[in-house]
């Protein structure tokens, strides 16, 4: 998988096998570049959904699906790619200004996202047209 300047790459994370299963541990600013302040995960999630769909000021996230699969449409304003994530031991970090799309999500899958802060709504760009303006402009 090609990286977009550098600011989406995959992460790999420590695999302890054993018999009785397999056990992946992830630690903030050790696994992933940044302390962890905020887990969530979607699940339920329709086959059909889109999700995402915006990008974020600050926020950076490593995203990983943990049962199941789905595709990451990956945009920096200039270059676009994808990334298919159905590994749970491979995340796909995003740093900021990165506008994002889900989906082709697999039945039943579970989608866990490491986060860098708190949920804020004043973090989003959700509007496409003001993402690319501050792209351009290198604002936050
Ligand atoms: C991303 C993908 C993978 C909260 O109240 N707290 C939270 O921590 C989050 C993430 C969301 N919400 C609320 C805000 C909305 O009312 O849940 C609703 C759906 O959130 P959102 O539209 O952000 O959901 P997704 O799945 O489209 O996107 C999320 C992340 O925002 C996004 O950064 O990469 O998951």
């Amino acid at each position: 998988m090609r990286s977009i300047n550098g600011v989406v790459r995959q992460i790999q994370l420590p695999q302890v096998r054993d018999p009785r299963g397999d056990l992946t541990f992830v630690e903030g600013n050790i696994h992933v570049p940044f302390n962890i302040a905020r887990v969530y995960y979607l699940y339920n999630v329709p086959v059909d959904a889109e999700r995402g769909g915006h990008a974020h000021r600050d926020l950076e996230q490593v995203v990983f699906a943990l049962s199941g699969s789905f595709r990451m449409k990956i945009d920096d304003g200039t270059n676009k790619t994808e990334y298919w994530l159905r590994d749970p031991r491979k995340g796909l970090y995003i740093n900021r200004l990165i506008w994002r799309e889900m989906d082709s999500f697999s039945q039943g899958v579970v989608c866990m996202v490491l986060a860098s802060h708190p949920y804020d709504e004043a973090d989003y760009y959700r509007n496409y047209d003001e993402f690319i303006v501050a792209v351009n402009e290198g604002i936050k």
